[in-house]
């Protein structure tokens, strides 16, 4: 699975002093613990204070990429803020994201297409997160159609059913897993998919338990990818034995240090 670092986000106090303040020493230091953690990608997002989005997010590619190869997903809603990201990056990138209207996936699907980077497709539109499954997945359905004709690489699109907290809308957590499973069922190759994890918690005491437990059970569903916070080591050891039991890694008896060294 591949595991996005949720950290250098300016909803967070810690990204979002740095950011307003450009100390790179403490964005620097956040990727190398997510790295060390056993993150595959790092999410980079502005956060809503930032007066200058387009160019935060240069500063922050420029900033992460000294010390690190890592890929990265840049997260925000502007395209200008994307782009000034993706013209100074050196690796393989994803952009976060487009939704399902046609006026997003106009300008996110050929700017993904111009510098060869990854896509998160969210299953929402501007009548906002869908009520019901069906819903979600005809929103997912709209997205793969318009990456096919726009020659977008399927396997390149991160489907993500966008995860609403447990306090806010208990009852559609459940037809978000089965829209995970159902994605696996009804088309192949299936698009892969994505959500944003701390999202389920959030607002809630129990955070870290209702994290991990969500995540278990997403990932039996079959989800491919998932924005986290690598430094709850609850989460990361419950993640790596959910992925050796499935049988995605050959088992030792250090797996868990073996998962952060790859
Ligand atoms: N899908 C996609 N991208 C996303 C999301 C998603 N990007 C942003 C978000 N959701 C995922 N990242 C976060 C980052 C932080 C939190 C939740 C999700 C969070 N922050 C604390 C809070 O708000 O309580 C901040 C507390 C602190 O300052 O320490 O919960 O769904 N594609």
């Amino acid at each position: 699975m591949l595991v996005i670092g949720e950290l250098i986000n300016g909803m967070y106090n810690q990204a979002g002093g740095a950011i307003q303040k450009k100390d790179k020493s403490v964005i620097q230091r956040l990727v190398r613990e997510q790295v060390e953690a056993g993150c595959d990608v790092l999410d980079l997002n502005c956060g809503p204070l930032s007066h200058n989005p387009a160019e935060d997010m240069a500063w922050l590619v420029e900033s992460v990429q000294e010390v690190t190869d890592k890929m990265l997903c840049l997260d925000s809603t502007k395209p200008n803020a994307i782009e000034e990201g993706l013209k100074i990056i050196r690796n393989k990138a994803i952009i976060n994201s487009t939704s399902a209207d046609k006026e997003k996936l106009d300008v996110f699907v050929p700017l993904a297409l111009k510098y060869k980077t990854g896509l998160i497709g969210l299953t929402l539109d501007k009548k906002g997160v869908p009520q019901d499954k069906d819903r979600r997945m005809e929103l997912a359905a709209m997205i793969i159609a318009d990456c096919q004709e726009k020659g977008f690489p399927l396997e390149d699109l991160y489907i993500d059913l966008v995860i609403l907290p447990v306090n806010v809308a208990q009852a559609q957590l459940e037809d978000t897993l089965n829209a995970l499973a159902e994605f696996k069922i009804h088309s192949s190759p299936a698009p892969k998919t994505v959500v944003g994890l701390s999202n389920v918690s959030q607002g809630m005491k129990e955070r870290s338990l209702v994290n991990r437990t969500f995540l278990i059970m997403a990932i039996v569903n079959g989800l491919d990818a998932a924005i986290l916070d690598p430094l709850d080591k609850e989460l990361m050891d419950s993640l790596i034995t959910a992925e050796l039991i499935l049988n995605k890694q050959i088992y030792c008896d250090s797996y868990l240090q073996a998962y952060k060294k790859k």
